[in-house]
């Protein structure tokens, strides 16, 4: 049987030592590094990382991070290609280089691994304002702490959504007053807001992509997240943890509006929520009557 044809697969090494590597290399990796250069050059008018401009500060704080962190790893790709072209190009086929094999250089190491050390440490120190307070309790706004707007529950697979009745402040345990929604957070506009997250069942996320919020919602804790959107409008709430068959069905709207809108909200869900059923009209007048 004639041996299968492998010129593709393996770089031929000649009884003289040099190495034959196909051109097909050359142009495979030659490619991907134009790739990365084209995405580098068009990602910015194509709107591909976010989806839309962030809504909140600190958000706009995590996109300057991301990329800071895409330029690192996008200078360093493009890099590694080029390299790996060259060494192809010059050592490819026609070329009867003669390579070279080394092994353990120990300051080729030295650099490898100081550099790429260097890197990580900084991004790690850099990140630590912004992450800080993104997530560390005594740095959040304490007014909006002690006074979160609402109870969100994940459970699969809604968003159950408490809030105090209006005036008063949210309770971790249940009040008889207060009002309930599923799917529909509203918050006021323009000021920081605090939000209790729970769960009910499993792992969720509560996951706000327009302002760039993400947090777990672990079951037995109530964890506090705040953010502040900067914009009277809706945007997406959804769950990002695979939460089970009905993750999908986990989308909710964050609306924020402006803060007598909110309380006008929160005073209609109150009548609604509290009806009996009486025309407000007649009961005023049979209370007239006594
Ligand atoms: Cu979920």
């Amino acid at each position: 049987m004639k041996p299968a044809n492998r010129k593709w697969q393996h770089p031929k090494i000649e009884g003289d030592g040099s190495i034959v590597v196909n051109r097909f290399w050359f142009f495979f990796f030659l490619t991907a590094g134009i790739a990365a250069v084209v995405s580098f050059a068009v990602s910015p008018a194509m709107n591909w990382w976010f989806p839309g401009p962030s809504l909140s500060p600190l958000g706009r704080q995590i996109d300057d991070l991301f990329y800071l962190i895409l330029v690192i790893t996008g200078v360093t790709f493009i890099g590694v290609m080029g390299v790996l072209c060259y060494i192809l190009w010059t050592f490819g086929a026609g070329r009867q280089v003669r390579g070279i094999f080394t092994h353990g250089s120990h300051t080729l190491e030295v650099v490898w691994s100081i550099v790429p050390a260097g890197i990580l440490l900084f991004i790690a120190l850099y990140q630590l304002d912004v992450w800080a307070r993104y997530r560390v309790k005594s740095l959040f706004d304490q007014d909006a702490l002690a006074r979160p707007v609402a109870e969100v529950t994940a459970r699969q697979f809604e968003w159950r959504i408490r809030y105090p009745a209006p005036g008063k402040v949210l309770k971790d345990t249940p009040q008889p007053d207060d009002l309930y929604t599923v799917n529909d957070l509203h918050v006021p506009v323009g000021k920081p807001v605090v939000i209790k997250l729970r769960s009910e069942d499993v792992l969720h996320s509560f996951y706000l992509p327009h302002l760039r919020v993400k947090q777990d919602a672990v079951p037995g804790l109530i964890i506090p997240v705040w953010f502040q959107c900067d914009k009277v409008g809706q945007n997406e709430l959804v769950c990002a943890e695979l939460c089970g068959w009905g993750h999908y069905k986990m989308r909710g709207q964050l609306t924020a509006q402006r803060n007598e809108d909110f309380g006008a909200y929160l005073q209609e869900l109150s009548n609604s929520q509290f009806d009996d059923g009486v025309p407000v009209a007649k009961a005023e007048s049979s209370k007239s009557e006594e």
